[in-house]
């Protein structure tokens, strides 16, 4: 892998992104277009609706509206696929439902439910190509379905029985990270070894070759995504992370959920602009999008992963959305928040507008409905058998994976634990 700290590799591999497809840029006027106009600094930022400059494609009520620059990023999306994109929503809410009814009743210690955040999650994940790689914070488990996650590999974190639920490479999707906003340096560190990698191919295709046919930087990009909130943005590693991905013109999406709160902390406290804005410092295409429409996240994901496939480097989307739920099981946000503020976003849900959207094309009925009903009620009764199924690991099993190869001091814990344990009565360990 060649060295990635002189600065002339780091413009070769900067470079090395860059196919002959036409760049998104000149397809549709610049997406810098899309940033909104700089707010004066001292307004609120709109905390609760979208506002300007925001991309909406189906709005509240289930009407679509036409896009000039949007609707060509998902012309391809008919009916059918739109039922689809529904249908996952539905799943993963109803994930989430019995994930949190679990919870309550004893099977796992902790959950943070995604109510609220479906077609964030969904229309961003299904945007992906199977080998792209995310990653992701705690909450993204509308991306870990689409990306395949069974439901109990999903949980088994939140039983507390493993450190990490799927193997990340076969998921392509990293472990989820709690540590706010760490996922996004992970993501640029990932996306900047994408374009090493493309280095190093192009120093090998460059070489003379009998059969030589394959022209540098040829080819498909992977691409990387990152998720995080928007308590996340006011975090020194989200920062780094934008800097360091624009300077390398890194193939990443920053796809941030703004769901209003950090925790108690409204986003109001966290900048006196738009989220989005910030990407202009940063010399990135900034996008503001209704995190509720499926469909209009889906296009501006499309969007930007086109971006980053084909040497335009990073983009960071703003989500505006809400969380509906608690922070976690463990919260309780009758304490910091409003039944009106509730209730303005209850009428604005992700899944109810596209289902009146499909009705009023005559596109889905009682009996389509009950189907996909079922089909979540499926999928979470298997949830349900895969995690209380699951068996508690020996005592053994934390010390197992925490280094390569065994070691005396490692073993001296392991034994001073054993001794510790002796200690309680027996059936008591
Ligand atoms: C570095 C760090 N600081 C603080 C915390 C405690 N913490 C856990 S969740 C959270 C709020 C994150 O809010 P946001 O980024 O908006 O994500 P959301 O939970 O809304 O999805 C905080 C501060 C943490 N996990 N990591
Ligand atoms: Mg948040």
């Amino acid at each position: 892998m060649p060295s990635t700290t002189d600065p002339r590799t780091r413009d070769r591999l900067s470079r090395a992104g860059t196919s002959h497809e036409a760049s998104v840029d000149s397809a549709h006027g610049g997406a810098r277009d899309h940033v909104p106009a700089p707010t004066s600094l001292g307004t609120t930022p709109e905390g609760v609706d979208p506002g300007h400059g925001t991309v909406r494609l189906i709005d509240a009520d289930g009407v679509r509206h036409p896009d000039a620059t949007y609707d060509r990023w998902v012309e391809d999306v008919d009916h059918a696929a739109l039922r689809d994109l529904y249908e996952d929503m539905v799943v993963v809410r109803r994930i989430d439902t019995e994930a949190t009814a679990l919870q309550r009743q004893g099977q796992l210690a902790l959950w943070p439910p995604l109510l609220g955040q479906e077609a964030a999650q969904i229309g961003s994940a299904r945007a992906l190509e199977s080998d792209d790689f995310v990653f992701s914070s705690y909450r993204e488990h509308g991306v870990a379905h689409v990306r395949g996650i069974a439901g109990a590999d999903l949980l088994r974190v939140w039983r507390g029985v493993t450190g990490a639920g799927w193997d990340p490479h076969v998921a392509r999707m990293a472990p989820m990270q709690v540590i706010i906003g760490a996922q996004a340096l992970h993501a640029v560190g990932y996306a900047v070894g994408i374009l090493a990698d493309q280095g190093a191919d192009a120093e090998r295709d460059a070489r003379p070759a009998p059969d030589a046919g394959t022209a540098v930087g040829q080819g498909r990009t992977e691409a990387v995504i990152s998720y995080f909130g928007d308590g996340a943005m006011s975090q020194g590693d989200v920062a780094e992370a934008f800097t360091f991905a624009s300077t390398w013109t890194a193939p990443v999406v920053f796809f941030c959920q703004n769901n209003q709160w950090a925790i108690s902390e409204p986003v109001s406290l966290q900048s006196k602009v738009p989220l989005v804005e910030r990407a202009r410092g940063f010399a990135m295409p900034g996008v503001r999008v209704d995190g509720n429409d499926v469909l209009a996240v889906l296009a501006v994901t499309r969007e930007a992963l086109h971006r980053a496939r084909t040497g335009g480097g990073p983009t960071l989307i703003e989500a505006v959305t809400y969380r509906r739920g608690p922070h976690t099981t463990a919260d309780d946000p009758t304490r910091y928040r409003t039944t009106a503020e509730s209730e303005h976003w209850e009428a604005r849900d992700p899944l109810t507008r596209v289902a009146a959207h499909l009705r009023s094309e005559d596109a889905l009925d009682d009996d389509g409905e009950a189907r996909v009903q079922a089909a979540a009620d499926a999928v979470a009764a298997e949830l349900r058998a895969g995690v209380t199924s699951i068996e508690d690991p020996s005592w053994q099993d934390v010390f197992a994976d925490v280094y390569a190869a065994p070691h005396a001091e490692l073993a001296a814990e392991r034994d001073a634990y054993a001794r510790y344990l002796d200690g309680f009565e027996e059936g008591d360990r």
